[in-house]
Parts: C-alpha cells; structure tokens; sequence
C-alpha cells in the first residue's frame, strides 16, 4: 500500500488493530471547568435577573443593542411571512421534506393500553404529550432548517401544545429558511437568544420566555455544557457529538460515489468521522483514489481534510461477518451498507443510529428527507440509545382501578408487605377497603 497522510489505513490483522481503533474512536464531549464555572454564572444571572440579563448577555456576545425583550422575539406572523418569502423551490423542497417526517413520524404514536383482570380491576398505561418543550437552533455555520424539522416535528406529531424556538442572530442576522421551516414544523413563538443565556431562560423562565418542560437540539460546548446543568430542572434530550457516517461496501459500488458519501459527513465539522469498511484491497485503493482526486474540487476541502485526517480511517477487513463486528464496535451515528444484500447484513447489526440499505441509499437522503430522523445517537451512544422521536416528547402515566374484590386480594397482600415494612398507616389504609 502505497502511504498518504490523507486518511489512515489499516487492517483488522494489523497487530496494533484494537488500539489504533479505540483511539480513532475516542472522543469525548468534555467540558472544562472554565467554561462550566462561566455557564453556572450566566444560569445564575438569567435565573435571579430574568429579562434584564438575558438582554445584557445577548447585546454582548450576539453584539446587538437591544433595548426591550420585544426586540428579541419572532412571531407567528413573521415565520409565515419568512415562509412566503423563500424560493419557491426551497419551499417546495421544505414541504416536501416536512410531509415525509410527519408522515413517518406519524407511525412512531404509542397508544394507551388497558386490561381488566377477573374482578374487574382494571390497570393500564396513559400517553401524554408535554405541555411545552423548547428547541436550540444554533446560529452561524451551523444552523440547519433541516434540523428544525427534525426536532419540532416529532414534538407537533407528539401532540406538544406549545413550540417554543430560541435562535442566536449574531450582528442581528436572521436565517430566512431557519424561519421558513419554524413556520412549517408547527413552532408557535421563537426568541433570538443563544448560548447558554437561551438554555437557561428556557429551563427556569424570564418574564418573556416562558419556562419549558425539555429543550432539545443541537448546540456548542456552552449550549451543551448549559443542557447538562440544568437537567432535571428540565428534561433534555441527548448530548450530540461531531457527525459520524461508517461506510461499508463489497467492491460493487463506484468509488465516486462512497469518497462523497464519506465527504458528506466529513464536511460537517473538523471533528466529524467518516470511516469506510471493506474486504477488497483494490476497491479500498480506488475508494482513496477517488477521494484524493474529489478532495480538490470541494467547496469545503479543508473542513474535509481536517477531519479525515484527524478522524476517518480506510479498514481492509476479512469479510461481510468481520464486518459486521466492527459495526456493532463502532455503533456509529449513520451506517451506510453499500452492499449487494444489505437485509442479510442488517440482521447482525444491533448498534447504528441510522441504518442505510443498498448502493443506492446515500445517507444524506436521510439528513433531508427520506423521513426517519436525523438526530441520531452519536460516539458510541447507538448502544444505549435511539434516533430522536415521538416518544421523545411524551410520557406515561400509569392506571390503576380497584373493584371491590379487587381491593380486598390486593389489600391483604399490601397488608402484608406493610406490615413488614413497619409502615402501619400503609396497611390500614389498604385493610380498610377489605371486605369484612
Ligand atoms: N448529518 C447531520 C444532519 C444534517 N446534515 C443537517 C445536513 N444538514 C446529523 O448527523
Ligand atoms: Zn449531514
């Protein structure tokens, strides 16, 4: 093999193997002490001072001179009105995009159960929805109108009453689409605050944002950092770490199109991982050809380089099963099988975020469209975690009702356990209800 600092290289039978994938894939969220002593003051500050140091601290770091909260809010109107506005090809494409996750989403809606037992006890299970849940949108380079469909919708289809959106407009520039897309996912008010200012205002309310039940979406080591302090306060979804897309291809697929597949996650972020698997040493050859011979013709060539220098890797494996091993190791955020028989395959894999089946499946259909969600459980997490949904912004509430007889077998056995719990108040309530 012919050595290139491009992207690393190796084989499972390399002998240094394990190691040089644990420490490919090492990586960890941290947050150091400076900035968790810095996002404790500004929670601090927006919890005892509300609107007057949300202001101060969005005049600051945002460099506007806002005067009022009012000047700090977007309303209905005004997403309608961003809506109108966009290119008609963008907002057919939005539409579009947003039917197909509704739509998908849609089928993720857990119903209620109940059952009686003999007696007629009855027990069962209540869905709801939360009342209010809030969405961080990043600004700047990564705000994403995709990724406001895929956190406000499954909380519309969820059936969340309220949608609140807080966005950072740094020199006051707003993001028409981001706005666009608010309008169509169902967000009912959005805020232009961001950083932890925006996390905090959500979680304990000011007297204009109105306090949240969970904040989702996306943000930087401050935003991060912010979600993690005020967890439990509120409910958060999960910590989302640099894009990852892990590649798997049996020789049939162009070359071409696996180094943009690769690309296509790669360009996210200096941090993000793109790895390619396979078991055929002239097709990983070519795979690197072709990525060396893309790479210069990218509008985000040194985004890309960094980071398949800093994190992609090229592994030679043995075989489809070899494979598949290494996928459930790395349980990556996308897993693209770019294979003849990807459904054979499909059934060893049990940690991936997103699993993408056949050559023609690039994952970036799934980032815009193709439905499923695009939030999806990064750095290992797939092994503990799912993609974003539905069942993300409701909870359960458990029945529970007596009949008579019911509550006499019952109660001699609480009766019992109470007793031996020393608990006296616990069995007499129980024994009061039972038949004499
Ligand atoms: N691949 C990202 C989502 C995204 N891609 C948004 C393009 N826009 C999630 O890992
Ligand atoms: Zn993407």
């Amino acid at each position: 093999m012919s050595q290139t600092t491009t992207i690393a290289r190796f084989t499972t039978r390399d002998a240094d193997f394990d190691a040089r994938l644990d420490a490919l894939l090492a990586w960890e969220g941290v947050s150091d002490h400076e900035i968790s002593a810095r996002v404790a003051e500004i929670i601090e500050a927006v919890r005892r001072r509300g609107d007057a140091a949300l202001i101060e601290y969005t005049n600051r770091f945002d460099r506007l001179s806002a005067t009022a909260m009012s000047e700090l809010m977007i309303g209905a109107e005004r997403l309608e009105a961003a809506f109108a506005s966009i290119p008609a090809a963008q907002r057919e494409a939005l539409q579009q995009a947003a039917e197909r996750i509704r739509i998908y989403h849609e089928r993720q809606k857990p119903e209620s159960w109940q059952y009686h037992e003999p007696d007629g006890t009855m027990l069962g299970q209540k869905v709801s929805a939360l009342d209010r849940v809030g969405i961080y949108v990043p600004g700047g380079k990564a705000a994403y109108p995709s990724s406001v469909l895929m956190n406000a919708l499954p909380a519309h289809v969820a059936g969340v009453r309220e949608i609140v959106m807080v966005v950072p407009t740094p020199d006051g520039v707003v993001n028409e689409l981001v706005l666009a897309a608010a309008h169509l996912a169902g967000v009912d008010r959005v805020f232009t605050l961001g950083g932890a200012q925006a996390v905090a205002a959500l979680a304990y309310g000011t007297q204009s944002v109105p306090r949240v039940d969970k904040i989702v979406g996306p943000g930087n080591i401050y935003v991060a950092t912010a979600k993690r302090a005020v967890f439990g306060q509120v409910g958060i979804d999960m910590i989302a770490g640099p894009s990852e897309i892990l590649v798997v291809s049996d020789a049939g697929t162009d070359p071409d199109w696996l180094a943009m597949d690769l690309f296509s996650q790669a360009e996210h972020d200096e941090d993000a991982q793109a790895i390619l698997v396979a078991w055929d040493a002239g097709h990983l050859e070519a795979v690197l050809a072709s990525i060396e011979r893309l790479l210069p013709t990218m509008e985000r060539e040194a985004i890309i380089r960094e980071s398949l220098a800093r994190r992609g890797a090229l592994i030679l494996c043995d075989g489809p099963e070899q494979a598949v091993e290494l996928i459930n190791r790395i349980a990556p955020e996308h897993l693209e099988l770019s294979v003849e028989s990807p459904r054979e395959m499909v059934e060893g894999v049990r940690h991936a975020g997103a699993i993408f089946m056949g050559r023609h499946t690039a994952e970036v259909l799934g980032d815009y469209c193709a439905g499923p969600n695009h939030v999806l459980p990064t750095s290992g997490t797939a092994r503990f975690s799912s993609p974003l949904g539905v069942y993300d912004f409701q909870k359960r509430s458990s029945l529970i009702q007596c009949s008579p007889e019911g509550a006499d077998t019952l109660g001699r056995t609480a009766s019992v356990l109470a007793r031996g719990e020393s608990l006296t108040a616990h069995a007499r309530s129980a024994e009061n209800r039972l038949k004499r």
